[in-house]
């Protein structure tokens, strides 16, 4: 019998990709889409959809048992700028629904659980440069504070209830397809879009802002890998570590700029400044290359010719 996959929060910028990546590698009436709005029409559209809030207990419980679920990928969050606006909002979504899916699982019919964590679960007190796997984690928004605390959570699930839950600590993603929301990383996606359309870009963290960046391509393979590792092979329950790329805004401009000239940047930080200044500037995750082989393929440059060869395609 094949595996039937639950994906909680499936219209958003990941969710989406993995989706059809799963649905490619299962089959599409295994994969289960599942947000709380059909706004993203071309998933409703693609396979088997449930509307379902990430906060409601029941509703996520009742879709597990129709289709037999026996492993979810929980996507719904809050993310750190958006976090800072709506605290509760964010806490509540992030951390409830997590329970939900740990709490579903204990009782065994779920077998396997993925959940996203987050370059956020670091602070300033953080060592900034190869930030490793087990190090101070003194994070400064709410988003971080979730992420965090989630994975002790994820552990605790693990070590006492035998849950198997796994977790990436991703680095901003930038993709093509699904626009990301509510983020501080997100600049390094409306960047190439707003060079496409309008030829400039104002860009809310400063020129010379370090972070640890990953192309979807990677995260998703990433995350699927991770999924597919086997269980004695994995030695963190908490989250790993995964990096690909750093770059600042001024480096990923010089990137486009090599290949649109007349493209232009100005530069006005908001306070996604701050949180950005909490984070690292680069990842150190040997672990998870050492544990489950990982290994990333996109650098900025690969990464900057498919993003505007595609949204080429989008646009023009
Ligand atoms: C954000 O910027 O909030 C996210 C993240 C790094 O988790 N992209």
């Amino acid at each position: 019998m094949s595996s039937k996959i639950l994906i909680i929060g499936a219209g958003g910028q990941i969710g989406s990709e993995l989706t059809t990546k799963l649905r490619e590698a299962h089959g599409t009436e295994n994969i289960i889409a599942s947000d709380i709005n059909t706004r993203n029409l071309d998933l409703v559209n693609s396979g088997p959809f449930e509307i379902i809030d990430a906060k409601n207990f029941n509703a996520i419980k009742d879709c597990c048992k129709h289709y037999n679920i026996d492993t979810v990928y929980l996507m719904a969050a809050l993310l750190s700028a958006t976090g800072e606006k709506y605290p509760m909002e964010a806490w509540d979504l992030n951390m409830n629904s997590l329970f939900h899916v740990l709490n579903i699982a204990k009782g065994g019919t779920i077998q396997k659980v993925y959940w996203p964590s987050s370059i956020a679960v670091f602070g300033p007190t953080t060592p900034r440069d190869h930030t490793p796997q087990h190090t101070t984690c003194e994070p400064t928004t709410v988003y971080g504070i979730t992420k965090q605390v989630g994975e002790r959570w994820c552990e605790y699930y693990h070590k006492k209830y035998g849950v198997d839950v796994r977790s990436l600590r991703y680095p901003g993603i930038i993709s093509h397809k699904t626009m990301p929301g509510g983020g501080t990383t997100d600049y390094a996606v409306e960047i190439y879009h707003e060079a496409i359309k309008n030829g400039k870009y104002e860009c809310f963290l400063s020129e010379n802002t370090s972070l640890p960046m990953m192309f979807m391509d990677d995260a998703i393979k990433a995350t699927i890998d991770l999924m597919q590792a086997p269980a004695e092979g994995l030695t963190i329950r908490s989250s790993y570590n995964l990096s690909a790329i750093s770059f600042t805004p001024k480096d990923i401009y010089e990137s486009i700029k090599s290949r649109i000239p007349e493209f232009k940047i100005t530069y006005q930080p908001d306070f996604r400044q701050t949180i950005a200044d909490s984070w690292p500037s680069s990842i150190d995750d040997s672990v998870a290359r050492q544990d489950w082989k990982w290994q990333h393929s996109f650098d900025l440059d690969t990464m900057t010719d498919t993003m505007l060869s595609e949204l080429k395609k989008k646009y023009l």
